[in-house]
């Protein structure tokens, strides 16, 4: 038995979790905080056959893969100090960090 653990950003987590269900892989939700950004992100404890372990690779690539988005920011405009120009660019969201680990023992009581 493995152990993937992946770390997804939140905002692709609950769309993750509900792929994994519907392939009936049990699933454990972690809020964490990355030590780098400081930010929240989503740790999942995945725990499934040696042979599934692809699969839930599989999920995870397709949930959670890493993309541009175009989102529109605002700065203060060059022609007055009370406008705001606003203007689209893009930025990367999505990407996972997953580790798979052996499982010495597997127990439910
Ligand atoms: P990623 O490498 O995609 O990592 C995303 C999050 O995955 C990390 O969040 C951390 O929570 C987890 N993670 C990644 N590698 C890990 C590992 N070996 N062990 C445990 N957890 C791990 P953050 O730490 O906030 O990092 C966010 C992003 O900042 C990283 O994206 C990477 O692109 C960048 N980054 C992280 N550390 C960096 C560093 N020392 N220098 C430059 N950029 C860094």
């Amino acid at each position: 038995m493995k152990m993937v653990i992946a770390i997804v950003q939140n905002e692709d987590a609950n769309l993750l979790v509900e792929a994994l269900m519907e392939n009936h892989f049990s699933v454990t939700k972690l809020a964490t905080t990355g030590g780098f950004l400081r930010v929240g992100n989503t740790t999942l404890l995945i725990g499934v056959e040696d042979d599934q372990v692809e699969k839930v690779i599989d999920l995870v690539r397709q949930v959670a893969k890493c993309r541009e988005q175009i989102i529109t920011t605002t700065t203060p405009s060059a022609y007055g100090s009370d406008m705001f120009s606003t203007y689209p660019i893009k930025v990367q969201v999505g990407g996972a960090t997953i580790f798979v680990v052996d499982v010495e023992r597997f127990e439910k009581i």
